[in-house]
């Protein structure tokens, strides 16, 4: 960490992903000489590659607009790259490092053969035309399609790519390729290559862990008052899922504030959210003037300021700090699965697993998005498509061995279970042991 740190001090997400699994790692690393001596660590915490573009479209008005475009190959010791594509203002080498670093554990985690890498660009979707977004998705893959292929890299969406952006970077990709290889995304429109469930499959997969964490743990999810972050594709499953078990989804949020909702989400709400993302307006208070009667928005306020018994992160990283869990755990708060991406800080991890809250890490809770992912490709290399029943089936049981992984590698002596070493050990292990057979490369 300390050479990191030297080499790397501005990139203060990277650095915070890095830290959380080698402190996990620590006592397996040291027990395994020979990953010492084959220096896995310091080849693990390198990229593979990264790739920097310039980005350079037209808006509505005719003005020229240019942008940063990314590729980070981050590790394709399991399988070929794979991972999303963030569109958001603030987007980094850093963002993207740290993105694609935790994707090389999650995919491990999968049960699937896929390596991790992330990408995307500072382009800022909120306020754009349709007609705007799909000529900057055109321009991104001017650049793009020379660094993937079905067998090489197969990006995906993330916060800012959804399947209106996917369906538009796909068009653009097959005319410069002159061939229809639709494993080369993930993600796609149903009518041609995209799995069913894959929209769904990243809350729907958040949900299925948490109910084995809380099996696990004696507890169940019927009834139990639920606040999520956000109100995008994730946050969209994950309230849908929440809702068909039985629990009550009483907040939502966006990055103008929160949106209480009482008596709970209601089915009607829950398809407002696909609205509302497809506005490019990014407020989540469209959903209390909508249903004015249901909601109550209240501006800067997160969702966490809401007394709850379960709190999922589905938005974006860092978005719950020490002092969000500390209000939580006072309004009785007792189980919190991260399902964005680094969704809490180290600190907030620290007063959970303090206060003996149930917690689980983003890789873990939210790979049944990526899972599906590579269930598409799967579909796609074989030239068919399966049920939605075939995917869930598929789906429960990826969520399944995950939980499993994360108790046998979590399960501490005094036989409580530890879902962040768990996660970290399970995925480095295998992403390890796939580096050392392969030699010195
Ligand atoms: O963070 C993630 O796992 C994703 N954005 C999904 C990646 C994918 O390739 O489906």
């Amino acid at each position: 960490m300390a050479k990191l740190q030297a080499k790397y001090g501005q990139e203060k997400e990277y650095l915070q992903a890095v830290q959380e699994v080698l402190e996990s790692i620590e006592d397996v690393y040291n027990q395994h000489p020979e990953f010492e001596k084959a220096k896995i660590v310091e080849r693990l915490v390198e990229p593979d590659r990264i790739f920097t573009f310039r980005v350079t479209w037209i808006d509505d008005k005719g003005e020229v607009q240019t942008n940063l475009g990314y590729r980070v190959q981050f590790n394709s010791a399991i399988g070929p790259y794979k991972g999303g594509l963030r569109f958001h203002k603030a987007v980094t080498p850093s963002m993207l490092k740290f993105l694609g670093f935790e994707q090389t554990f999650k995919n491990a985690l999968t049960t699937l053969p896929m390596g991790g890498a992330k990408g995307g660009s500072d382009f800022d979707p909120v306020g754009k035309s349709d007609a705007e977004i799909m000529r900057f998705c055109q321009a991104f893959m001017l650049e793009l399609w020379k660094c993937i292929g079905p067998d090489q890299d197969i990006p995906a969406g993330d916060v800012g790519v959804g399947g209106r952006e996917i369906g538009f970077l796909y068009g653009m990709y097959k005319k410069l390729a002159r061939e229809y290889n639709t494993g080369v995304l993930t993600g796609k429109g149903a009518t041609w290559g995209g799995s069913i469930l894959r929209p769904e499959a990243t809350g729907f997969g958040a949900l299925y862990f948490t109910q084995h964490l809380l099996h696990k743990a004696g507890k169940n999810i019927e009834g139990k008052r639920v606040a999520l972050s956000g109100f995008g594709n994730v946050a969209w499953g994950a309230a849908t899922k929440a809702k068909q078990l039985g629990a009550k989804v009483i907040a939502i949020s966006g990055p103008d504030g929160v949106c209480e909702i009482p008596d709970g989400i209601t089915d009607e709400m829950i398809d407002y959210m696909l609205v509302m993302r497809a506005s490019n307006r990014n407020k989540v208070e469209d959903m209390a003037v909508k249903f004015p009667a249901l909601a109550k928005f209240t501006p800067g306020k997160k969702s966490w300021s809401v007394k709850c018994d379960i709190a999922l992160p589905c938005a974006f990283q860092n978005e719950l700090n020490g002092d969000d869990a500390k209000e939580l755990i006072a309004n009785g708060t007792w189980c919190c699965c991260e399902v964005s991406n680094m969704g809490c800080t180290p600190e907030a991890i620290h007063t959970f697993q303090s206060n003996g809250i149930l917690f689980a890490p983003g890789k873990a809770v939210n790979a049944g998005g990526v899972a599906t992912s590579g269930l598409e490709m799967t579909q796609n290399a074989s030239h068919i498509s399966w049920s939605a029943q075939e995917v869930d089936d598929k789906l429960h049981f990826i969520m399944q061995s995950i939980h499993e992984a994360c108790v046998k590698y979590g399960t501490q002596p005094d036989g409580h279970i530890d879902y962040v070493k768990g996660a970290n050990i399970a995925g480095f292990m295998k992403v390890a042991t796939a580096m050392l057979e392969q030699g010195i490369i």
